[in-house]
């Protein structure tokens, strides 16, 4: 029995180790972006979720940090994180197994040493480690036609790496709506003064262009747990007439990300924002109003999960995906992917990195392909106590669809008839 359940576990580990990852959300850049895409031991110790448990950990002094160079912050949050304290939380535990999996020696604690190492590194070569070592087919960029800086990129017409495929981020157009006028009056798109169709055309003529010019796989916002549909908001009027059909008649699946309150601590700018309850009636009602739509939903609340996974039962047209932010954590993807493989299946998208920093990627998908496995073992002894025996070729399978699989067939699903092909393949070079 006892070797039974060590053959299962190694024949799991197999698959969920070799299986190529379509990462389906991050904020990564396509490296023709230059430096917007970040890598390196000084970016990995600044991201948000460092700087936030940083300033935990001893005096804090806002002003001082925010004026600080890169470097400078690097170094304070090392001394707090590393050298203070041990790097127990997930976000710092990442950095240490990005390291050992590159091959470097955390434990000295020497960050000079590791800086020498890192400023050997061609940015190229570079990459193509950090893409073999997670295991990445492909990544989904986050691109936002409301950032000058990427616009300008953009509107260099970059050479594009096929494994970077791009999605269309548009929250001030849903969630700010008189500056969002301002940027479509800007790039020529005149809307009109009011809740008009001059307004409707506008927005939708936006949405086409930047999903044409960024070949856009499917278009997403991040909302507040205020959220709600139907409703008299600007937000609930735009989606409705023109974000909802836009995506209807060019195959494009729309991607909600629930429950994030932003800024409760400006003073922590990014790493500042809170978390709370998303409104899934509304997410129902949407479903319900719009079968012809596809909807790519993660839940940022723990509690929202188990509604999430109802809802998904109840609507062919809605797909979960991913651990968010204060989820990605061992205990809750665990807790969320059992719940997820008991009431769907592989009929969901079993995580996304949300990486910032390139190297990121090795961490995240590292520690979640262990969750992963441990979940998958369960779920299958549980199946072979009932009497089933799964092949290697089913476990195989399965760990596809659930590491970006699902999210492929979800999409080609998402296909207008008329359309070419523009969906299919995603991930595929
Ligand atoms: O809205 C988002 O895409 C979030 O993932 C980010 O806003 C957040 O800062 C983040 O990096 C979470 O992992
Ligand atoms: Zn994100």
């Amino acid at each position: 029995m006892v070797q039974a359940a060590s053959e299962l576990s190694q024949r799991v580990e197999r698959a969920v180790s070799s299986a190529r990852v379509v990462d389906i959300h991050t904020h990564l850049y396509d490296p023709s972006f230059g430096s917007l895409l970040r890598w390196g031991i000084d970016e990995l110790l600044v991201y948000h979720y460092l700087v936030s448990e940083s300033f935990r950990a001893g005096p804090w002094d806002y002003d001082r940090f925010w004026s600080a160079t890169t470097p400078e912050q690097a170094e304070w949050i090392w001394q707090r994180l590393f050298c203070d304290h041990s790097p127990l939380s997930e976000a710092a535990r990442g950095v240490i197994s990005t390291l050992n999996a590159l091959g470097l020696e955390p434990r000295s604690r020497d960050l000079a040493a590791l800086r020498q190492w890192f400023s050997r590194q061609s940015p190229g070569a570079y990459l193509e480690r950090v893409l073999e070592i997670a295991g990445i087919e492909s990544v989904c960029m986050t691109n936002s036609p409301f950032d000058s800086e990427e616009v300008g990129y953009w509107n260099q017409s970059p050479v594009r790496d096929p494994r970077f495929v791009a999605a269309l981020r548009i929250d001030p157009l849903l969630l700010d709506w008189s500056n969002a006028r301002r940027t479509l009056a800007e790039q020529g798109f005149q809307p009109g003064s009011g809740r008009d169709k001059t307004t409707v055309l506008a927005i939708r003529r936006f949405l086409e262009h930047w999903s044409k010019r960024i070949d856009s796989r499917y278009c997403m916002v991040s909302t507040p747990p205020e959220f709600s549909y139907p409703s008299d908001s600007d937000a609930a009027w735009i989606l409705e007439h023109a974000v909802l059909p836009h995506c209807r008649e060019n195959g494009q699946a729309f991607a909600l990300m629930m429950g994030v309150r932003r800024a409760i601590n400006p003073r922590l700018r990014m790493a500042g924002d809170g978390i709370g309850p998303g409104d899934l009636r509304s997410l129902a009602a949407l479903c319900a109003a719009h079968p012809e739509n596809r909807f790519l939903v993660t839940c940022l609340s723990r509690e929202c999960q188990q509604e999430l996974v109802v809802l998904a039962r109840k609507f062919p047209n809605l797909h979960p995906f991913g651990c968010w932010w204060f989820n990605n954590t061992p205990q809750l993807i665990a807790e969320t992917t059992t719940l997820r493989l008991d009431l769907l299946g592989t009929s969901f998208t079993f995580q996304h990195s949300d990486s910032r920093v390139l190297d990121q990627l090795i961490y995240k998908w590292h520690h979640s392909r262990r969750v992963l496995r441990d979940c998958l073992v369960g779920a299958y002894s549980r199946l072979e106590d009932s009497g089933w025996r799964v092949t290697d070729a089913e476990i195989g399978r399965d760990v596809r669809l659930l590491l970006g699989g699902s999210f492929q067939e979800f999409l080609a699903g998402a296909e207008h008839p008329g359309l070419p092909k523009k969906l299919a393949g995603i991930g595929a070079a």
